[in-house]
């Protein structure tokens, strides 16, 4: 047997910090094709996707929604992984960086860079953008915010680790000047060698101390490993490096490639090739930053609230349709806008009108005129049928040749640069005239034969493409979605003789105006209600607990005796909460709600048991309960007065 090449791919693992929008699925898709591409193609494809969980920014985003970091992250991520499979996504792995191996083996990489001496100890002091978890110079600031995201930015002063990434500078460089397929586009090179490599790198900062949710410092608990070092090595820990068994490892890496958004090839082709040449591990053959989805001039993200519904969207206009304006619509590499009327009109112009219509008449011509029957191809034309047959002939190699080069929407108008020959060769050879005369009846069964070769030919190659149309298309031929290219993509292959079914309606036919003043009505009537509707957060139900898991909490009637402000936050207040004997400081965010003075006295519920956890320099011991609707947070307290420290069951 042939012994496949392997192809490893993967996204970059996703933030689980907000409601997943159109823009979000695009590195899914656009690696999903490839990878299922390259299947088809007879490689042996690993494909690899998954999610960043650690962070400050997680941290504060379950704060904020009074939910345990994970409980809200298990949320989040069951939702993407729906999300997926709407779409199709054919990964191979999903790694979360809260599972154990993952954040053993980044430990064991941590532990290795500082035995190597590649990762020290030293204090620090550097702008903090909490969004984007990345400390700056002063003079990297732009306008006094954060140059990535704009955003504002604190300063920020820990003792902390620092990865040697100076030190590989040159390397870098030259690994970038040389190789010019390890970073692309091209574009991408210059930018990183002109504004980071050029300039000089700074030692990178590694760990932090500030917030908790993270993955412990092996050797000095008080600090977590910085979240970019622990998501990046996400692309070799999926393999099992440093794990129990690095099979995986040895078989795929080096990566083939990885994709990427624009914003953060910085982290992959300078921080990532950095901690491989630390690691003594071999580099990734390529990096691959693609532009954005805007809508207006705008990113489409979670934060900005310009949020695209891809489910809405699948479930509206078909998943194909999506799929297809994804790949399709944005030129690879480059940025690529958004708007209602772009992806209904492709809709309409390639999907409703070239392709279903192609497939429905050809179907229904070869059932009117020949009993759904497939006839030869015993009478050739020398005028019509050569321009035909050689595009879908030569369709696969053509294909082939863009996808090598990650030239996807280039591949995908080659398909219905067949799609519209085929359209165009039913109106030069007119087969409703042919049918008229019983002397033609062997050149209309020519026609049609050419005609559902092409169909079959062109479901073939938009199999990694499309992920519902060409199945059905191929059922109507008799067929199925081939595993491979191999033996499927000449013309000619389809028999004489087989059934061909009649096609049902491939997408309908979306009457444009109309539509647009429907989603228009929609969002103002979605306003009317809740003028917030963009940003209002996503409610998702906890997991059911047993008895024994609700015992674990221990809550206690608790009387405040002391309220302050804390000064460095102006979310939180500082109490003093007498339990008992003891008397505790909690921290609550409750500053908008309460002044500090009004809940002298009261009698409230604490969650004695909570394990501390340090907040704006403040450790709180304990949590207050809290009820939340509209019209704001209340404390919750016993109807009647009770002994302070009594037990709550
Ligand atoms: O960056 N258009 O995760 P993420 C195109 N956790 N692509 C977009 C997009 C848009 N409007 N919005 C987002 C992270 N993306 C880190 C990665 S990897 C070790 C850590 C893309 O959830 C974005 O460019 O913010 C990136 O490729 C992917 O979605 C995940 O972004």
């Amino acid at each position: 047997m042939k012994t496949k090449r392997k192809y490893y791919i993967t996204t970059p693992i996703y933030y689980p910090s907000g409601k997943w929008h159109l823009g979000t699925c695009y590195t899914t898709v656009v690696c999903d094709a490839l990878a299922r591409f390259k299947r088809m193609d007879g490689f042996d494809v690993f494909y690899l996707t998954g999610t960043d969980e650690h962070g400050q920014k997680i941290e504060k985003v379950a704060q904020s929604k009074k939910i345990e970091v994970k409980t809200y992250l298990d949320a989040q991520i069951n939702t993407l992984k729906e999300l997926w499979k709407l779409l199709g996504i054919s990964y191979d792995k999903f790694i979360r960086t809260t599972d154990d191996y993952h954040q053993r083996a980044v430990q064991n990489i941590f532990n290795k860079l500082y035995e190597k001496g590649d990762i020290y100890k030293s204090g620090y002091e550097g702008w903090y953008c909490t969004p984007c978890e990345s400390f700056w110079t002063k003079t990297q600031l732009v306008d006094g915010k954060c140059p990535d995201c704009g955003r504002e930015v604190e300063l920020a002063k820990e003792e902390a680790y620092f990865f040697r990434l100076s030190k590989y500078q040159d390397r870098l460089i030259d690994l970038i000047e040389n190789n010019p397929d390890f970073l692309q586009p091209k574009s991408r090179q210059n930018e990183m060698l002109n504004n980071f490599l050029r300039p000089g790198l700074q030692d990178l900062c590694v760990s932090r101390t500030s917030f908790q949710w993270g993955i412990e410092v092996p050797f000095d608990k008080k600090h977590v490993v910085y979240v970019w070092l622990d998501a990046l090595t996400n692309y070799i820990t999926a393999l099992g490096y440093m794990g129990e068994d690095d099979s995986l490892f040895q078989k795929y890496w080096p990566a083939d490639i990885h994709m990427m958004g624009k914003e953060i090839v910085r982290f992959h082709s300078i921080i990532w090739p950095a901690i491989l040449m630390a690691l003594d591990v071999p580099l990734p053959k390529q990096i691959y930053g693609h532009g954005w989805l805007l809508l207006g001039s705008d990113k489409i993200s979670k934060s900005k609230g310009n949020i695209i519904d891809p489910v809405e969207l699948s479930a509206r206009y078909s998943v194909d349709a999506v799929r297809y304006y994804l790949l399709r619509e944005v030129p690879f590499g480059n940025d690529g806008m958004y708007s209602n009327r772009a992806f209904l009109s492709r809709r309409n112009a390639d999907l409703t009108n070239s392709l279903g219509n192609l497939v429905s008449r050809t179907t229904a011509m070869v059932n009117q005129y020949f009993g759904g029957i497939l006839p030869a191809p015993s009478c050739p034309d020398k005028t019509y049928d050569p321009e035909l047959i050689a595009i879908a002939d030569t369709l696969y190699e053509t294909v082939k040749g863009y996808m090598d080069k990650l030239l996807v929407p280039e591949a995908l108008a080659e398909i219905f640069r067949l799609v519209n020959r085929a359209n165009k060769y039913i109106d030069e050879t007119t087969p409703w005239i042919l049918a008229k005369d019983a002397a033609q009846k062997e050149r209309l069964g020519t026609v049609l034969y050419n005609l559902t070769e092409s169909i079959r030919l062109a479901a073939v190659m938009l199999s990694p493409f499309l992920i519902e149309a060409p199945a059905k298309i191929l059922a109507t031929l008799g067929e199925s979605v081939p595993l491979s290219f191999d033996d499927t993509v000449k013309f000619g292959q389809l028999l004489p003789g087989t059934t061909i079914a009649k096609a049902d309606k491939l997408f309908d036919r979306i009457d444009i105006e109309k539509e647009l003043a429907a989603i228009e009505k929609q969002m103002e009537a979605a306003e009317a209600k809740n003028p917030k509707t963009a940003e209002k957060p996503i409610t998702h139900a906890k997991p059911q607990i047993t008895i024994d898991d609700f015992a674990k909490v221990e809550l206690k009637v608790g009387k405040i005796v002391s309220a302050e402000k804390l000064q460095k936050s102006n979310k939180l207040l500082k109490f003093g909460v007498k339990i008992g004997d003891e008397t505790r400081t909690i921290l609550s965010g409750i500053a908008k709600h309460y002044k500090p003075e009004e809940t002298i006295g009261k009698s409230v519920v604490v969650v004695t048991n909570l394990a501390p956890a340090k907040l704006c320099g403040c450790v709180s011991e304990g949590m207050l309960l809290c009820a939340e609707d509209e019209n704001g947070v209340i404390l919750l307290t016993t109807e009647k007065p009770v002994e302070n420290g009594s037990s709550i069951s």
